[in-house]
């Protein structure tokens, strides 16, 4: 009897802090103006309602124009143990989109253990989703397909009208034709619509919420329950992603 011995993707290293806290590193990437500084900023924002202590980082590097400078940046805890450190970190990265920046991009990717791709629904720059698309298709090489490299879809900007938008099925089709999924169905699970500037908008409102003594719990944190479905849906995949690495993590130790 032969016995085909399947090689284990290898998943990138988790590095601990000085502390000892494992961090792992998640990466926005996507076309310029795809909205992924608006998804950190919304992050970041909904964090420190929810979950203020967890918050050790935020910086963004903008050019006048409100474009990203090489990177910026966010590093979030997860719970606390009985020594008062968060169990796990995760360090979110944007690249910078601009197509001139992709040596910045490159060395932004460098050691991520996950990657969320913004892709920027409105049909006119269906072109440069595709760059954005390829040129992570061609550094990340076969580790989007395999899995060592873990991956969600951010569809964003689904608030622009219909017959302006492409369509989660065009992009699964792109995603599949690209090689980095095994199929249109397992694009499909991966792409996520979503919409920041709805929830940005909905945080907003919540901020401006007249009873405040309703939506925190006594230590002031904002619950859970009250999070709007817009903003759930731009920490999903982090949050999805964050879940799939521990796994990985705990496979590996193993
Ligand atoms: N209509 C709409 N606009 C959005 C949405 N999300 C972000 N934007 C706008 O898109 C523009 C670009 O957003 P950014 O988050 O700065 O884009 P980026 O992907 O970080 O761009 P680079 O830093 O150049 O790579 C801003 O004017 C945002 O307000 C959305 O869901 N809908
Ligand atoms: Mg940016």
């Amino acid at each position: 009897m032969v016995f085909i011995m399947q090689a284990q993707p290898s998943f990138e290293t988790i590095k601990r802090d000085h502390q000892g806290v494992p961090v792992v590193k998640i990466v926005f990437w996507g076309p310029t103006l795809a909205g992924k500084t608006t998804a950190l900023t919304i992050t970041k924002v909904l964090k420190s309602l929810e979950d203020p202590e967890n918050v050790y980082k935020f910086l963004k590097l903008e050019d006048p124009t409100g474009r990203t400078l090489f990177f910026d940046q966010g590093i979030f805890g997860i719970g606390k143990t009985s020594a008062g450190l968060p169990i796990l970190k995760y360090h979110l990265f944007t690249v910078p989109g601009q197509e001139r920046h992709s040596g910045q991009r490159k060395v932004v990717l460098r050691g991520a253990h996950g990657l969320i791709c913004v892709v920027d629904s409105e049909k006119s720059r269906w072109e440069e989703n595709k760059f954005a698309l390829k040129e992570i298709n061609d550094l990340a090489g076969d580790k989007l397909a395999n899995g060592s490299l873990p991956y969600h879809i951010m569809l964003n900007k689904m608030d622009l009208p219909a017959d302006q938008r492409i369509s989660s099925f065009e992009v699964g089709k792109l995603l599949s034709e690209s090689g980095a999924v095994a199929s249109l169905r397992d694009a499909a699970v991966r792409i996520i619509e979503v919409s920041c500037l709805n929830a940005r908008d909905d945080l907003k409102q919540l901020l401006s919420s007249s009873d405040r003594s309703k939506i925190v719990n006594e230590n002031g944190r904002l619950k859970k329950e009250y999070r709007p479905t817009s903003v759930n849906r731009v920490i999903k995949p982090v949050e999805s992603l964050v879940r799939e690495i521990i796994i990985h993590m705990m496979k590996q130790q193993q």
